[in-house]
């Protein structure tokens, strides 16, 4: 158990008049707090709930003065009545039977520390005093003489490898018995008035009492009318300082909540909120959005402000908001986040603000939680609607093909930094190419539906990001309406069907095979139907229009676009197999002019010099890489194959490969 002894026996007839009526400890140092309410608040913030106070001067006035501040606090008052002729050495020796078998937090009365300066004394693993290495050697206060990482005497007399000190300590049990019966000689002598020092450094070689060193922070005792006024103003400008933490969490548990904590005791506390946007391509969906998290954090009581962080960058919120303090957990020193706490220094260089870290906390419990929300967000309720949330929120969605588990796991954890923000493909393509290139087949709809089915059951086991499926032309309208509910039920969040009849070929083969368009009103039809079949309003069916792959024009495109939206289709896919964007810059003109909402749709792999922002300009919704995954892993297959053929052993082509303990790493267990 740790006990509280606050000295507050003393005269402090250096106040004048200031001390006319009351202890000195009872000196207002704020609008709000005299020094001995500020030294309760903090020992009850930190729940040391055990307080021995010796007094002696204006007793009564100071036991009722402790009683009116109804802390929750046991007040022990151990009255000095030789105050006057007397110094601490033997309050403490008066009060010595409340003091046994306990560790001691001893402080002066006329004593301000910062809350920092208390938190590192409370949190010290061993017993210490505070010191401060920078300021200078004052002419009559208190200097520690250090060795070997030790205080071995204190006093004001010692110059000699000192450092200045203030009489804030936590002593554990042992070192405290030592001193305490150390003063006991010393008063069973007559030796009063002397500092409770003096015994100390008697018996210090037997203590392991530390330095805390407080540089120039404030811990400061007050002795007249100057100090004061200096500690007022410090005081001040502590409590001033503004400070910034950000979080992207939508799960606060306790090592937040600690941290936070830590972060009001620096200064005001604003907490930036990271953007839905930014949360999704930094780790994953948020569960909850961001005006909910905004809210849960304003609720935290202590915090000043909260705000919108929209990158993961802090730039832009640092130089609005210009705190003096940001505080995080210093995980980010290494990793992904390493350049992202550079530019965070960098900017804090600009105008002189520090950055604080606070050692990071694994959580195994988060990590726990953790998956049970990527789990969540796995499940086909929650996955199916997030596509139409992710083109709410973020305008442009980008996804990448995905034809197996492993191709799945790689759409949803490449994550690239780039200029303080991170980026991840939004969503999952399923591609029919891909699909059927996997299995060794031609893309011509002879991979059925169940073992595409099959493919996507694969991936959904082992990602969270929204599925679009590519649904080839459909099949009949009678069969189509059975896929959608399939694909729904599954918690696929888009089907594209393309406009075609008969055997369909991959379009960017275009009119080297034979290909037939379908019928406006025959597509149109199948699009209602599939409109109907569907249970949820979460699901989207996309119409591809293959009139520029068949050479048919812009017109007819634009015609066909218009049909299909009023028959129903959630978005309009337009496809293009020329290097050349004209003609697809041309269509989301044209379309944009005639439809401002439906998504609009593109799969760039013959046009692929456009940009995603150059397509967000230009109307575009949805941009699909459609099969580079398949494209770059079959030619490094080949390789590897070539390479053993080639040597008849594979020593060469380990060179090529991923080694064991990183493929075994890629896949999660559970
Ligand atoms: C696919 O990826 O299967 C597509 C797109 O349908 S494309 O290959 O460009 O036709
Ligand atoms: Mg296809």
């Amino acid at each position: 158990m740790m006990k509280a002894l606050i000295l507050n026996s003393g005269l402090g007839h250096r106040m004048g008049v200031l001390t006319s009526e009351h202890p000195k400890c009872m000196t207002e140092i704020s609008a709000t707090e005299t020094i001995l309410s500020r030294q309760l608040h903090l020992l009850a913030d930190a729940g040391i709930e055990e307080v021995v106070m010796t007094t002696g001067y204006f007793h009564e006035v100071l036991e009722r003065y402790c009683e009116s501040l109804a802390l929750p606090l046991h007040i022990t008052f151990v009255e000095n009545t030789l105050y006057d002729k007397t110094n601490y050495i033997y309050s403490i020796w008066c009060a010595r039977k409340e003091l046994q078998d306990c560790d001691v937090l001893l402080m002066h009365g006329d004593l301000v520390f910062q809350n920092t300066v208390f938190d590192a004394v409370v949190e010290a693993p061993g017993s210490c005093m505070t010191v401060s290495s920078t300021l200078p050697l004052p002419e009559k206060d208190f200097k520690a003489v250090l060795d070997g990482g030790f205080v071995r005497k204190v006093g004001i007399e010692f110059f000699d490898n000192a450092v200045a000190a203030q009489p804030l300590y936590k002593l554990t049990k042992d070192d405290w018995k030592l001193w305490l019966d150390k003063i006991g000689e010393f008063c069973a002598a007559g030796n009063t008035g002397v500092y409770a020092e003096n015994a100390l450094n008697q018996i210090s070689a037997a203590c392991s009492i530390r330095p805390l060193d407080f540089k120039d922070d404030l811990c400061s005792e007050i002795d007249n009318p100057q100090d004061l006024e200096v500690v007022y103003k410090r005081l001040q400008e502590v409590e001033n300082r503004s400070v910034y933490m950000c979080f992207s969490t939508d799960i606060i548990h306790s090592g937040h909540v600690a941290i936070i904590r830590k972060a009001q005791r620096l200064g005001r506390l604003t907490i930036g909120v990271l953007s839905d946007e930014a949360t999704a391509s930094y780790k994953r969906f948020p569960i909850i959005p961001f005006q909910e998290r905004k809210t849960l954090m304003a609720s935290l009581g202590g915090v000043y402000k909260v705000v919108e962080q929209k990158t993961l960058s802090y730039k832009d919120n640092l130089l609005a908001l210009k705190p003096d303090i940001v505080v995080h957990g210093d995980d980010w020193r290494e990793g992904f986040q390493k350049p992202i706490r550079q530019e965070v220094l960098d900017v804090l260089a600009t105008y002189g603000g520090k950055l604080v870290e606070f050692p990071y906390s694994r959580d195994a419990r988060l990590a726990e939680l953790e998956k049970l929300s990527r789990a969540q967000l796995a499940m086909p309720d929650l996955r199916r609607g997030r596509l139409r949330k992710l083109l709410e929120m973020k305008g442009l969605v980008t996804a990448i093909e995905a034809h197996s588990g492993i191709t799945g796991l790689i759409a949803e954890n490449t994550t690239v930094l780039q200029d303080g923000k991170t980026y991840q493909f939004d969503a999952m393509w399923l591609s029919s190419l891909c699909d059927s290139t996997a299995k060794g087949k031609p893309d011509i709809e002879l991979v059925d539906m169940t073992s595409r089915f099959r493919t996507v059951d694969d991936i959904m086991e082992v990602t969270t990001k929204p599925i679009i499926f590519d649904g080839d032309t459909g099949g009949l309208a009678e069969h189509f309406v059975y896929t959608v509910r399939s694909l729904e039920r599954m918690g696929v969040s888009m089907v594209i069907i393309e406009d075609k009849v008969g055997l369909k070929k991959n379009s960017l083969f275009g009119t080297d095979v034979p290909q037939t368009q379908d019928s406006i009103e025959n597509f149109c039809a199948k699009i209602s139907a599939g409109k109907k079949a569907q249970k949820t309003h979460d699901f989207m069916i996309c119409a591809r229009i293959e009139s520029l792959i068949l050479e048919r024009g812009l017109d007819d495109a634009l015609q066909r676009a218009r049909a299909y939206v009023a028959a129903g289709a959630d978005a309009i896919m337009i496809h293009s197999r020329k290097a050349d964007p004209a003609e697809i810059f041309a269509f989301a003109e044209a379309f944009r002019a005639q439809d401002q909402t439906t998504p609009l749709v593109v799969v760039p792999t013959a046009f692929n010099s456009v940009t995603e922002d150059e397509f967000k300009r230009r109307g575009v919704n949805v941009v699909i890489y459609a099969n580079q995954l398949t494209r770059s892993g079959f030619p490094a297959m080949q390789k590897a194959a070539e390479s053993i053929l080639a040597n008849h052993r594979a020593k060469e082509a380990d060179a090529l490969c991923m080694p064991i303990k990183d493929i075994i790493n890629l896949i999660p267990e559970e």
